[in-house]
């Protein structure tokens, strides 16, 4: 019995389940680039180039292990334009028994999958993806009954299940779950931020860069500096230089912005992470490891494992659990269009600007950026989910459905009427100029509110509480602002609605 054995592009790590007691003999790996998965959205061109390169150098990969593998480069004219087209085409060849894959990523793909059998006339084996580590059914299980679903939650029974960062008597390593709040520090310049670890384009990616130059010029991002790693060798070199050079400071610094440095202390292991060449919990070990090595401190590495521990499983978790319908929600009604400058970053919004920029060149932003500069105004002015959320699917190097999805419909937009976050990360520009030095080069004054030069985040923040209200005003953590919106006066108020309107009606001009 002969298989085929299909290997997504994020999906490139030896230990994917689908690989697991295969024949290399007899069976045949089956890995393509197509037009359907690189056109779904309009992805950053530097996110193609990572997918592709990384595909292509797993591919020889396991060819040098002794696979065999069928490899489809991209070509715009090639027969085969989607997964199941070079699925069948395989099928074709005589001798195949069986399909096997691991679970995808993204609801979109899995629902093609889950039909291959019947459309292709095969057996499909469809397989868990271990690489998680709860399962769905897990957080199904944590989830049963909760109305509202909180991370912190989930993340001490992650902590417990791994035994990452607790005691032998099962207590959390420092006597706290969550050191969050000595992690809101300003970055002023020092320490100096690490520059990010650097791999230069070998033969592989200098091709790679030049199709993709060619067949998605019109794509969003640049493919200009590219310097991502492609292999899983070079990702875990990026995994030692971040625990050597930034982990330390990661909590200090982690809800910092500068308007000098596009990527402060963050790791920029996520494009690694979701597409396979690293593993989360080998990341999260490493972290671990620093600081029982006291090489970082626990509110840097505590504040890290989070993230992926909780954040990242939390997120897959709820995913999966509410896939199709959540992906539809949009409790504050939201009707309006995604402003264009989110695709040119032409906006005298400083920090506007600087996330949208860096975006564009990096395919990379910091999750602060995204959370409380790019989302925040989008949630704010009361931008459609959908449009938000194929922006921020189509921008970054790391996006998947599965993580961006719950992220921005969820976390940003609150969209899910509260079902993921207790509250809404609105807030006005005192918030990013007590975090960032953005402000200080900015067309706007961040403490102006009604005039025609004020930041247009202080009214737009006003203009959201007020008009929901309704949705807001019983939520024991939205109480204080209510309370200070009813006290400013009258003129005040009104003037504040009126300028937030403007700004809605010529948001363009922004
Ligand atoms: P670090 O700050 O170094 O964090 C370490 C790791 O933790 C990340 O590599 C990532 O694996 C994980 N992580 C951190 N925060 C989250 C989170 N909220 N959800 C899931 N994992 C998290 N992350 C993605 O991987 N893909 C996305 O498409 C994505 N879209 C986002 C959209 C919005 C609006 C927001 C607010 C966040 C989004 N995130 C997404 C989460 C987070 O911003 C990125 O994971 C992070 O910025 C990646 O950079 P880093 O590797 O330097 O992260
Ligand atoms: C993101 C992506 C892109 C751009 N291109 C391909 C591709 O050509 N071939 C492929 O197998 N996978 C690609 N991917 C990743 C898939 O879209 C991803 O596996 C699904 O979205 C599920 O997460």
């Amino acid at each position: 019995m002969a298989n085929l054995i299909l290997i997504l592009g994020d999906q490139l790590t030896t230990d994917i389940s689908a690989l697991q007691n295969g024949d290399r003999q007899r069976d045949r790996v089956v890995m393509a680039e197509v037009h359907d998965e690189a056109s779904y959205t309009n992805h950053h061109k530097k996110k193609l180039v990572l997918l592709f390169s990384a595909m292509r150098h797993f591919a020889r990969q396991l060819e040098a292990d002794g696979w065999q593998v069928h490899y489809q480069h991209y070509h715009p004219d090639n027969e085969a334009q989607s997964l199941e087209a070079v699925i069948a085409g395989q099928l074709r060849d005589a001798g195949v028994d069986r399909v096997i894959t691991t679970e995808c990523g993204e609801w979109r793909l899995h629902e093609q999958i889950s039909q291959w059998h019947e459309r292709l006339g095969m057996p499909v084996e469809i397989r868990p993806d271990t690489r998680f580590i709860a399962s769905k059914q897990e957080f199904a299980n944590w989830a049963e009954g909760r109305k509202q679903l909180r991370m912190e939650f989930f993340y001490r029974e992650m902590r417990k299940k791994t035994g990452l960062l607790m005691t032998p008597e099962g207590k959390p390593e420092g006597d706290q779950w969550n050191f969050d709040a000595d992690n809101r520090r300003k970055w002023t310049g020092k320490p100096p931020a690490p520059a990010p670890f650097r791999v230069e384009p070998d033969a592989i990616t200098t091709e790679v860069i030049k199709q993709v130059d060619e067949y998605f010029a019109d794509h969003f991002g640049t493919t200009e500096d590219f310097h991502f790693a492609v292999t899983a060798d070079d990702a875990a070199q990026a995994l030692d230089y971040f625990i050597d050079f930034a982990l330390p400071c990661f909590g200090d610094y982690q809800d910092a912005m500068s308007d000098d440095e596009d990527w402060l202390f963050h790791s920029i292991l996520s494009p690694y992470i979701n597409s396979g060449l690293l593993d989360p919990m080998a990341v999260c070990e490493a972290a671990a490891q620093a600081w029982y090595g006291g090489r970082a401190p626990i509110n840097a590495v505590e504040g890290f494992i989070r993230q992926i521990l909780g954040w990242r499983e939390f997120v897959r978790g709820l995913y999966w659990l509410n896939m199709p319908g959540y992906a539809a929600e949009n409790r504050l009604g939201n009707s309006r269009a995604l402003p264009w400058f989110y695709w040119t970053g032409d906006t005298k919004m400083r920090c506007m600007h600087k996330a949208i920029d860096a975006t564009r060149r990096n395919a990379y932003a910091h999750h602060i950026q995204r959370l409380m500069v790019t989302g925040n105004f989008a949630l704010l002015a009361g931008i459609k989910p959908e449009e938000i959320c194929d922006w921020y699917l189509a921008v970054y190097a790391d996006a998947y459905d599965w993580v961006e999805l719950p992220n921005v419909l969820g976390m940003v937009m609150h969209a899910d009427g509260g079902y993921l976050g207790s509250k809404p990360y609105a807030a006005s520009g005192k918030y990013i100029n007590r975090m960032s030095d953005h402000c200080k080069s900015c067309h706007y004054k961040v403490n102006k509110s009604t005039e025609g030069d004020a930041c247009p985040f202080n009214a737009l923040y006003w203009h959201f509480i007020d008009r929901h209200r309704d949705d807001f005003a019983n939520n024991p953590r939205m109480g204080m602002m209510y309370r200070n919106w009813d006290k400013q006066k009258p003129e005040q108020r009104a003037a504040l609605l009126k300028r937030g309107e403007q700004l809605l009606i010529n948001i363009e001009k922004l």
